[in-house]
């Protein structure tokens, strides 16, 4: 290959690379997500202020969910969730950024739940009246006007392996089953109680989980660095 020919190999790659920086960080991050819940749940996800789609929904523990989706940047993840107030209850997954293979838990610190003191009218089917119930929710929660006051952090309680669920074998061991605390237990996995539900968990994943156009360029010039160093020693 001649000089001229491998220059321009390595512009069409630097154009690349910028090209497909610039579109990824407008638009959206490709996620996996395993899931399961104890004893039920609804996966959403949309702005602050609103749901505006809606993934996938189960009420079986036994069984994990998993779901592709493209998250369009500075959205949150929603994960609607009851128990059957017995035995347990707890929220298990993991959340696998496709373009890195970043992945955080249900544990990660940066989720907030929020308690609706709803039990029974969790909006578990996508319906247009369930768009409404969870919205209406989420303005309640972000003023601070709910049985949990607004949003508060999640605790951890045992990581997947432990009795009574035992090992969910398409999540890590390093995730943790969650859940919000209504009256001081440090473990509100067990036992059985209605902990103000139904729960709403979020997280918000933002443009920095993207690689920037910035980094990108970096690593172009250092290709054409390469490209260059090559020639000289030829
Ligand atoms: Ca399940
Ligand atoms: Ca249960
Ligand atoms: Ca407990």
């Amino acid at each position: 290959m001649s000089f001229k020919n491998r220059s321009s190999l390595f512009t069409n790659i630097l154009g690349g690379l910028l090209f497909s920086g610039v579109a990824l960080h407008a638009n959206a991050i490709p996620f996996e997500v395993d899931i399961t819940v104890d004893n039920s749940y609804a996966l959403y996800y949309g702005t602050e202020t609103q749901a505006t789609n809606f993934v996938g929904s189960d009420s079986d523990w036994t069984t994990t969910e998993s779901y592709a989706f493209d998250l369009p940047t500075n959205n949150f993840i929603y994960v609607v969730t009851q128990s059957d107030i017995a035995v347990a209850q707890g929220f298990l997954a993991q959340f696998t950024n496709l373009l890195n293979n970043d992945r955080f838990y249900s544990n990660d610190p940066q989720w907030q739940v929020t308690a609706t003191g709803r039990y029974g009218f969790a909006p578990y089917s996508g319906t247009t009246s369930d768009f409404a119930e969870l919205t209406s929710q989420l303005l309640l929660a972000n003023a601070g006007n709910n049985p949990s006051g607004g949003w508060v952090a999640t605790t951890a309680g045992d990581g997947n392996g432990a009795s009574p669920w035992g090992l969910r074998p398409e999540i890590d061991a390093a995730a943790r089953w969650s859940w919000y605390s209504s009256n001081g237990d440090t473990n509100p996995t067990s036992p059985g109680f209605n902990h103000d539900e139904y729960l709403i968990f979020r997280i918000a994943v933002d443009a920095q989980e993207v690689p920037e156009p910035g980094s990108l360029l970096l690593m172009g010039l250092g290709l054409l660095g390469l490209c260059a160093a090559r020639k000289r020693r030829a």
